[in-house]
């Protein structure tokens, strides 16, 4: 019959145009974009763990305060957790912060080894690890990127101004940091790099004093008592010991500064009080404010931007004759 196939046609063309997707009574769902870029997380949206070592020193100090009063300026939630100078309680703090699934986690690790199975962890739970100040000795794959300082370099310059003042003739005793710490390994091995040019100037003892004040003290005071006058120069690896052994120092009858020329690295405000006062001889900058930084790069990580491996922080050197005029000026 010809109305049944003129109908079947009609029939055809509908389903065949629905199926085209023009249909005569369109709908208003909103079309799918296949295209379109998920929209980037800002400071409000994440929320950053934060494990620190400890608060042995003025550096540390400034290092933390840092990284909270910049936290506080961008409105960053932060959970950030004090190790007490522990590597223990440091591991512990960075599986609170899984647990917590923060977005980014950052440390500065107490020591360079044992961290491959806490970092695999954090790796497993899908949340990002930033190297802030201190390296560790793991595979790459197991942070994003590492925030700090040359600490060779630091060594290095150490041993370039000491040489110049002592004019290549000294006996030295080094004041190590921390056992096993990338800055102590480090600012170690950069120092004798270029001490190996100077055959006059020899290490006469070298022992830890674990990057505090009281140690680095003790320490002074030990080679005090085995070498007395015959030590021409100290070396610490950072401004707190070197700050003890000032005080070992004249304990000792001797004066720091002129008797024993010291050297020290960090460039923190004591450093430069102790070059006003003529007992310390040069620091060598390393720069503790790394918050801004820190935020930053958590951010474009959090958004799966590009970040470089190494963001190191740009250092200088200080002596006495610029001290008082720079001292209003420094930070920490
Ligand atoms: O030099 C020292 C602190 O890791 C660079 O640690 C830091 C060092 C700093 O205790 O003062």
């Amino acid at each position: 019959m010809k109305i049944s196939r003129i109908f079947l046609l009609l029939m055809i063309l509908m389903i065949l145009a629905q199926s085209l997707g023009c249909s005569a009574s369109p709908t208003f769902a909103p079309q799918q974009q296949t295209d379109s870029p998920t929209p980037k997380k800002t400071y409000a949206d994440v929320i950053i763990g934060y494990a620190q070592l400890g608060a042995e020193s003025e550096w540390r100090a400034a290092n933390t305060q840092s990284i909270k009063e910049t936290a506080e300026q961008l409105e960053i939630e932060l959970r950030f957790l004090d190790a007490q100078q522990k590597q223990e309680k440091q591991i512990e703090a960075v599986r609170k912060l899984i647990i917590q699934k923060v977005d980014v986690i950052g440390l500065s690790p107490i020591v360079e080894t044992g961290w491959e199975e806490v970092f695999q962890e954090a790796k497993d739970a899908g949340i990002p690890i930033i190297l802030v100040d201190r390296r560790a000795a793991v595979p790459e794959d197991l942070y994003v990127t590492y925030l700090g300082s040359d600490f060779l370099e630091e060594g290095r310059n150490a041993a370039r101004v000491m040489a110049e003042m002592m004019n290549g003739q000294a006996k030295i005793v080094e004041l190590v940091g921390t056992i096993n710490s990338a800055p102590a390994n480090d600012r170690y091995a950069g120092f004798r790099e270029i001490l190996k040019d100077y055959p006059g100037m020899e290490i006469i003892a070298s022992e830890s004093g674990d990057f505090t004040r009281a140690r680095g003290k003790e320490v002074m005071k030990t080679f005090l008592n085995k070498y007395g006058s015959s030590i021409t120069a100290v070396y610490a690896h950072n401004d707190d010991m070197a700050l003890g052994a000032i005080t070992a120092i004249e304990e000792y009858g001797l004066r720091p500064g002129v008797d024993i020329k010291i050297v020290s690295v960090d460039a923190a405000r004591g450093a430069f009080e102790a070059m006003i006062a003529g007992k310390l001889n040069a620091t060598v900058e390393c720069n503790p404010l790394l918050g801004p930084q820190f935020f930053e790069l958590a951010l474009k990580v959090v958004n799966g931007e590009d970040v470089p491996k190494w963001v190191p922080s740009e250092e200088s050197i200080f002596f006495p004759e610029d001290a008082a005029e720079i001292l209003p000026t420094r930070k920490y």
